[in-house]
């Protein structure tokens, strides 16, 4: 199946052709692999250009390791979520309520400088956040365009006691200029090429007076295009909701399964995009299922639980599934 390639990435190959520093190659590759749109005939030519970008930047992390930087954090969970945002906006407060990592949370703005994950439990999962230095009208690290479009989604935390419509609106300009949209699901968006990124925005800082006014106005301006939380990373408020609309967001389903004549392993899901088939899931579970799958039994999402169903069938959200192979 030809790749059938559109304008803009020859125009980023070009550009990756002329870069000489580490940082404009994976920017290009990148470019590159949002442009390109995804169906069988690219599946090679994706992967290879992720092996390209994944090899550049293991290169970089151990030139950079002795400065104690790291730029590509592994995924680890369910699925992986960027928290940005500006200076003293809460990131690192949130990654604390959330998750067992303990980042400097102070008073004074760029306190945190390099990127710091924590697992967050959720039900019966744990989704990975990632917290990074901030983001203003004329800084932002390098890096951290990368990890936004690397990541399953981000988190945009703005203060409400400030002016919190104007702190999304920075990052939005800022994330622009590296061809990344607020909302969508990773569509790229082939005329110019810009690649959406599933965003959520957090008002913080509820707590705090006068704060009302604020969310509504953030909420005026963005909820019809992305969800807009309000929280307080200090008390707690709002977190539960909040972690709620992070799983609605990544759009994943959890299925069980069980092995023939036994109960369900109930505490263990399989995470899987929603939309997926059976295929898909004896993959996740082991690349051989897939050439050894004779059929499967599914409980939940029919009304005749445990019928055979076919490799395509369409699984849903906490259906139990038995390989036979
Ligand atoms: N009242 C209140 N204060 C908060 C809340 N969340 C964070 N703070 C305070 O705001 C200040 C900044 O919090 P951080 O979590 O360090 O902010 P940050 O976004 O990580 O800041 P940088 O690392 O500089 O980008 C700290 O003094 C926190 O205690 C909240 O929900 N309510
Ligand atoms: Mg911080």
């Amino acid at each position: 199946m030809p790749a059938n390639l559109p304008l803009p990435y020859f125009e980023a190959e070009k550009k990756l052709r002329a870069a000489k520093e580490p940082a404009e190659k994976i920017e290009a590759l990148e470019e590159m692999l949002a442009i390109m749109p995804h169906h069988k005939g690219t599946d090679h030519l994706r992967a290879e250009l992720r092996r390209k970008i994944a090899r550049i930047s293991e290169e970089m992390d151990k030139k950079l390791a002795t400065q104690k930087v790291s730029i590509h954090i592994q995924k680890e969970g369910a699925a992986q979520v960027v928290i940005i945002g500006m200076p003293s906006a809460g990131k690192s407060q949130f990654l604390c309520a959330t998750t067992n990592a303990r980042p400097t949370v102070a008073d004074y703005p760029f306190t945190t400088q390099h990127a710091m994950p924590g697992m967050m439990p959720f039900e019966d999962i744990q989704i990975q956040l990632i917290d990074t230095p901030p983001i203003t009208k004329s800084t932002m690290e390098w890096w951290l365009p990368h990890a936004v479009r690397r990541a399953d989604a981000m988190l945009i935390m703005a203060d409400l006691s400030l002016d919190p419509v104007a702190e999304v609106k920075i990052i939005s300009e800022q994330l622009l200029k590296h061809k990344i949209g607020l909302g969508g699901s990773g569509v790229v968006d082939e005329d110019d090429s810009i690649y959406y990124q599933n965003t959520l925005i957090a008002g913080n800082k509820i707590d705090l007076p006068d704060t009302q006014e604020n969310l509504a106005a953030l909420k005026a301006e963005y909820v019809d295009k992305m969800p807009v939380a309000s929280i307080s990373a200090l008390t707690g408020t709002g977190i539960e909701d909040l972690k709620h609309e992070i799983f609605r967001l990544l759009d994943v389903i959890r299925v069980y399964t069980k092995a023939p004549g036994q109960k369900a392993d109930r505490g263990d899901p399989v995470v899987l995009d929603s939309g997926s088939t059976v295929e898909d899931a004896a993959v996740a579970v082991h690349k051989s299922f897939l050439e050894r799958l004779k059929y499967a039994r599914v409980w939940g999402s029919g009304k005749h639980d445990g019928l055979r169903v076919k490799r395509d069938h369409v699984l849903q959200e906490g259906d139990v599934i038995e390989f036979h192979l």
